[in-house]
């Protein structure tokens, strides 16, 4: 398997400066190295060009109410670009962000690979938010939190462009969720979206929930995105990211989650988003990262029979 690494430093969507440290953070840690101890041909593509963020950040609403509305629409096209090249030469796009607005540049670039192979997209989106607002019901006008609306063809109109043609939201699957708007929680349920909340997790257990999310997720003709978002995980073990909610999945949890995902084989890119290395201690996020980035890539403790 080849991956090729699309560093995306950019956090004009995010709440805080601080994820476009991401990429390197995580190559410091060793992404490379820990890829490679699982038999995954690593490419690293460096990371991309695009407008710079300000420095000291004071977040404040275009016309539009949104924030830094052109710098994301211009991230969004560079990543765009860099994931079809990536999935036309046979690798595994990995995209290393940044903030999760990025996942509207690389998810519909998948989509478009997918319909021209004839495949079948079903996207796991791990995140302790629904990331399901557009301008106004936006409490904040950071567009990280809007990327699942523009996904499905309901976002802002001016990042509507991104996004088509939308994702049906059968397509899409969402897990951990535990900070949602209050129009979040209504256009989850107007949307369909298939969400699984932690209270969910709680009662059904972690293997159930990715049962239920992976249950036609199935080798040959479907291709899986994971879109991961770092504050998916409990903040005690990943403090390194800028919007952090307590009560996350425990690691075990996470591992499980990971190795479920491995075990359909249907793996064909992911998003990797929202670590903000300025936030983390001792880089200990990244390195939480690189461990359950071997999970997926399937490293098990034992050899396992087939199920
Ligand atoms: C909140 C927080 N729902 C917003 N969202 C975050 O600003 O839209 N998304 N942190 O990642
Ligand atoms: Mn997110
Ligand atoms: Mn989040
Ligand atoms: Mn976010």
């Amino acid at each position: 398997q080849r991956v090729r690494l699309i560093g995306a430093p950019c956090d004009a969507g995010a709440a805080r400066a601080g994820a476009r440290l991401g990429p390197d953070a995580l190559r410091i840690a060793g992404l490379a190295d820990a890829l490679a101890a699982q038999g995954v041909a690593v490419q690293d593509g460096g990371n991309l060009r695009g407008p710079a963020s300000a420095v000291h950040r004071q977040p404040r609403p275009d016309r539009s109410g949104l924030h830094h509305l052109d710098a994301c629409v211009r991230w969004c096209g560079l990543v765009h670009e860099a994931v079809a090249q990536a999935l036309a030469g046979g690798s595994l796009p990995l995209l290393l962000g940044g903030d999760h607005h990025l996942a509207m540049g690389s998810i519909p670039a998948v989509a478009q690979h997918c319909a021209r192979q004839g495949k079948t997209l079903r996207v796991v989106w791990l995140d302790a938010h629904a990331d399901c607002n557009d301008a106004r019901s936006s409490p904040s006008g950071n567009i990280h939190g809007m990327p699942v609306s523009v996904l499905l063809g309901h976002g802002p109109q001016a990042l509507q462009a991104l996004a088509r043609p939308p994702l049906p939201a059968t397509a899409l699957r969402q897990v951990g969720l535990r900070s949602v708007d209050a129009a979040e929680k209504a256009r989850i349920a107007r949307f369909g979206i298939e969400a699984y909340d932690m209270r969910a997790i709680d009662e059904l257990g972690m293997p159930e929930v990715m049962r239920r999310v992976l249950r036609d997720v199935h080798a040959p003709d479907v291709h899986l995105h994971l879109s991961f978002d770092v504050d998916f995980l409990d903040p005690e073990l990943a403090p390194g990211t800028g919007t952090t909610a307590r009560g996350g999945p425990t690691y075990r949890e996470a591992q499980l989650c990971m190795e479920m995902l491995a075990d359909t084989g249907c793996l064909g890119s992911m998003d990797l988003v929202e670590l903000n290395p300025v936030l983390d201690v001792r880089n200990q996020t990244a390195e939480l990262v690189l461990d359950l980035l071997q999970s997926l890539f399937g490293k098990s403790t034992l050899v396992r029979a087939a199920s």
